[in-house]
C-alpha cells in the first residue's frame, strides 16, 4: 500500500510467542496479523488484504495490467503465500540482525534456487526492475525473502543483487526497514 500511495494508519500490536497475545483476540478473528479495517470491514490474511486493496484501487497497478501476467504474478504469490516453509520457518525475517553467512539444509537450499528461478524468470521477461516491470503485489510478497537472503548471505546469484537492488532503492523499502530498526524487543525464537 506504501508502494501504491495508498495512505493507511498502522497500528503495531507486539506478538507475544509464549502464550499468544490476548490483544490479537479484539481485532483478528484468526488471532494472526496482518489485519485490514475499513470502515466497518475486517479482511484478514496477507494475500485477501492485497487482494481487496487491489479491487479497490483498480487504476493503480497492484497486479499487472496484462492478463497472462496478472496469473503469472498470482501464481507466484499464492506459492509464496503456501509455500517455502524450509526458508521461512529457518531463516526468519530479522531487520536487525547483522548479516552473516548462515549455513542451511537441502531443503532450504532448494526453496531459495526455486525463488531465483522464479525472479530470474519473470524479470527476463518483464525486462524489470521488479517481476512484472513495476512494483506488482507479487513484489511485495518476495520483499521479505530479499531481507532474508541479505540478513543470512544465502547466494551470491546476480539476480537476486539486481532484485534487492530495486527493492531497496523503493521509499516503500525504506520506511519499512527504517521503522524495523527503531523496534526494541526480541523474539528468541526469530534469533537463529
Ligand atoms: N497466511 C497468513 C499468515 C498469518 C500469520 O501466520 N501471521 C503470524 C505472523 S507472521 C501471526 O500473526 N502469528 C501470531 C501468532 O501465531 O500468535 C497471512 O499471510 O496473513
Amino acid at each position: 500500500m506504501r508502494a501504491k500511495d495508498v495512505s493507511f494508519t498502522e497500528e503495531v500490536v507486539p506478538f507475544d510467542f509464549e502464550s499468544g497475545n490476548p490483544a490479537f483476540r479484539t481485532f483478528s478473528p484468526s488471532m494472526k496479523v496482518p489485519v485490514l479495517r475499513h470502515g466497518d470491514l475486517t479482511v484478514w490474511d496477507s494475500l485477501a488484504i492485497m487482494e481487496y486493496v487491489a479491487d479497490l484501487y483498480p487504476e493503480r497497478g497492484f497486479w499487472p495490467e496484462d492478463l497472462k501476467a496478472r496469473a503469472l504474478a498470482r501464481a507466484i504469490s499464492a506459492e509464496m503465500h503456501s509455500g517455502f516453509t524450509g526458508l521461512r520457518g529457518a531463516c526468519p525475517m530479522n531487520f536487525r540482525k547483522p548479516a552473516g553467512h548462515l549455513d542451511v539444509s537441502d531443503d532450504v537450499r532448494a526453496d531459495v534456487a526455486r525463488i531465483l528461478n522464479i525472479w530470474r524468470q519473470c524479470i527476463e521477461t518483464s525486462g524489470g526492475p521488479f517481476l512484472f516491470g513495476d512494483f506488482t503485489i507479487a513484489d511485495a510478497m518476495y520483499a521479505p525473502v530479499v531481507s532474508r537472503l541479505a540478513t543470512y548471505q544465502l547466494t551470491s546469484d546476480p539476480v537476486a543483487d539486481q532484485y534487492g537492488n530495486a527493492m531497496r532503492g523503493t521509499e516503500a523499502w525504506q520506511e519499512w526497514e527504517a521503522a524495523a530498526l527503531k523496534e526494541t524487543w526480541i523474539v528468541p525464537v526469530d534469533e537463529v
